[in-house]
């Protein structure tokens, strides 16, 4: 029987995670297939690794996690030549980037199959296929090329994540230690990465999960959740928690039934959640969260424009409004409420562009002014197309295109365009996205992040000082002296290099 070799192309220069991903796919194989797993946020030079596992001969299968981003600087150059130099293998590739852009992918022609959305029984399903030498078209989940056409078998159906395996950590800590994986965050010293539900019942048409998911959603159980994290409490030492879930807080029961179980272990934990869902907690909850642990929660508040967030089909009751009043309601609970804009979507003229940004500027010093400890992330809109949606024809009305060939996605602009820093959108001048960074300068100036442990209390002091000329006058235009100060202290983004 052949061997399968799992990789996690680089996503971060030093505070890397639990690789869940690829190890939920080798949980898929544990028992049946052989597998090793490649980290490169763990290797100096992950080729040479994955090149000595596969000059051994054992091996038939590679396995590729995809993000846009940074993770594709390897994954497509690593691609490429490993079927240059063992053109044997078969290589397949899974995540949000090659189930939403499979067909740049698979036009590569280095990549023989795509696993749209989860793996979990795709992968060994395909595997089992090809190791027998059996049909694989019947497959869910699969997308390949045949006779030059593409090929989509049928979906697969959002499964109980309460039946999947449980993640091989043990197995991990043998490629590498499990205690590496626990860094030291705001949240605590050793945190870990913890995914525990699949999907989002929610449409918002900007995001990438909801081409995948359909709005569907499903949870491992509180009790589940709680026992993972006490083992790899008692083993490895963990004291804090990121629940990287697209929408950790879908289910209130779940919440408060983890909250419950974990709530005299000590752990400071983080989720990402709506605005609007958790509006409707009781304040019990919030209050049983905030004794369990929860000190932070992120929100996708992306506007304070009601019409804009009409457009954005958030598929809820959010409202500027809301936004506003919650950031209020936070602070009572003493949750700090880290929300992320969404600034530069597409309008009608330059001019109704411009204004929308200068509102949004204006609201998000509003909601720092309710509650100061609001965290606040922002991102220049970045499209990924969900068909049909309104957004989807207006961002190709106005010309937006997305490259063609694989190795252009790992072009500087591309770069920037994934990290939602620079975006490629034709509606947005250069004075439009100057302002927004200018404004994200100042506004970091005068409200450092709390998650940057590495600002001390006497460093805050001085940059909030420098930058509050600026923030108090609107001053925003080439603020040059924060730029310094950031730079001299290597100021942390938690958009770029982790929540
Ligand atoms: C953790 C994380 C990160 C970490 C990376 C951690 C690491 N790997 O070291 C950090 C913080 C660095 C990060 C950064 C970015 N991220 Co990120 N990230 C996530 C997050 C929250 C969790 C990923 C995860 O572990 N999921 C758990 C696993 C179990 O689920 P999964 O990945 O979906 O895997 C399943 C399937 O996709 C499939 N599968 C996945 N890989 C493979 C591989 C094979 C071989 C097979 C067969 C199947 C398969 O099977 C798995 C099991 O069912 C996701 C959102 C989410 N909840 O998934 C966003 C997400 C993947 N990130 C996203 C983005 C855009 C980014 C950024 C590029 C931009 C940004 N500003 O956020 C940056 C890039 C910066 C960088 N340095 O790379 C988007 C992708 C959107 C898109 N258009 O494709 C997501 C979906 C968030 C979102 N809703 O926008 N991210
Ligand atoms: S709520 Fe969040 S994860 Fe769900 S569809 Fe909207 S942006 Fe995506």
């Amino acid at each position: 029987m052949h061997k399968i070799l799992l990789f996690n192309p680089r996503s971060s220069i030093n505070k890397y995670r639990v690789p869940n991903s690829i190890l939920q796919i080798a949980a898929s194989v544990e028992g049946k297939f052989e597998w090793v797993i490649v980290d490169g946020n763990c290797e100096q030079d992950p080729y040479k690794k994955i090149q000595s596992w596969l000059k051994t001969g054992e091996f038939k299968y590679v396995g590729f996690t995809t993000m846009p981003g940074p993770q594709l600087k390897q994954a497509i150059p690593y691609a490429k030549r490993i079927r240059e130099e063992f053109p044997g293998m078969v290589m397949i590739w899974g995540g949000y980037f090659a189930s939403n852009q499979h067909k740049v992918v698979l036009n590569s022609g280095y990549v023989d199959f795509v696993i749209n959305g989860p793996g979990d029984y795709a992968f060994p399903a395909l595997i089992d296929a090809l190791e027998n030498d059996r049909p694989y078209e019947l497959i869910k989940g699969l997308i390949y090329r045949r006779d030059g056409k593409i090929i989509k078998t049928q979906k697969e159906d959002i499964f109980d994540q309460a039946v999947l395996p449980p993640l091989p950590y043990d197995r991990l800590d043998r490629f590498y230690p499990m205690q590496k994986y626990l860094g030291k965050t705001y949240l605590g010293n050793r945190t870990l990465a913890y995914h525990s539900s699949m999907g989002c019942p929610f449409t918002c048409s900007f995001c990438a999960v909801v081409p995948i998911f359909e709005a569907r959603w499903k949870a491992r159980t509180a009790l589940q959740v709680y026992q993972d994290v006490k083992y790899i409490q008692k083993k490895w030492g963990a004291d804090a928690i990121e629940f990287h879930d697209n929408n950790f807080f879908v289910s209130e029961k779940r919440v408060i039934e983890f909250s419950n179980l974990i709530k005299d272990d000590k752990i400071v934990w983080w989720g990402e959640g709506r605005i609007d869902t958790i509006n409707k907690y009781k304040d019990e909850t919030l209050a049983l969260m905030r004794a369990s642990g929860c000190k932070m929660i992120f929100f996708g508040a992306e506007t304070g424009n009601d019409e804009i967030l009409k457009q954005m089909d958030k598929g809820g009751t959010q409202t500027g409004e809301q936004i506003r009043s919650f950031a209020a309601r936070m602070a009572r609970f003493d949750i700090i409420p880290e929300y992320s804009f969404v600034l530069g979507l597409p309008s009608k003229t330059p001019e109704k562009v411009m204004e929308y940004i200068d509102q949004d500027i204006a609201f998000i010093k509003e909601i720092k002014a309710i509650n100061p400890a609001t965290e606040v992330v922002i991102y220049i809109y970045s499209p990924v197309p969900t068909e049909g949606s309104e957004l989807y024809k207006s961002i190709q009305e106005a010309g937006f295109k997305f490259p063609e060939k694989l190795e252009d996605w790992i072009g500087p602009q591309w770069e920037s365009f994934d990290l939602r820093k620079n975006p490629l959108t034709p509606w947005l001048t250069s004075e439009m996205v100057d302002k927004i960074r200018d404004f994200e300068t100042v506004l970091n100036g005068y409200y450092p992040t709390v998650s940057d442990i590495r600002l001390n209390g006497l460093k805050r002091k001085l940059i909030h000082f420098v930058a509050g000329l600026r923030y108090k006058t609107s001053l925003y235009k080439y603020p040059y002296e924060i730029k310094l100060l950031h730079k001299i202290w290597k100021y942390r983004q938690p958009e770029i290099q982790g929540f």
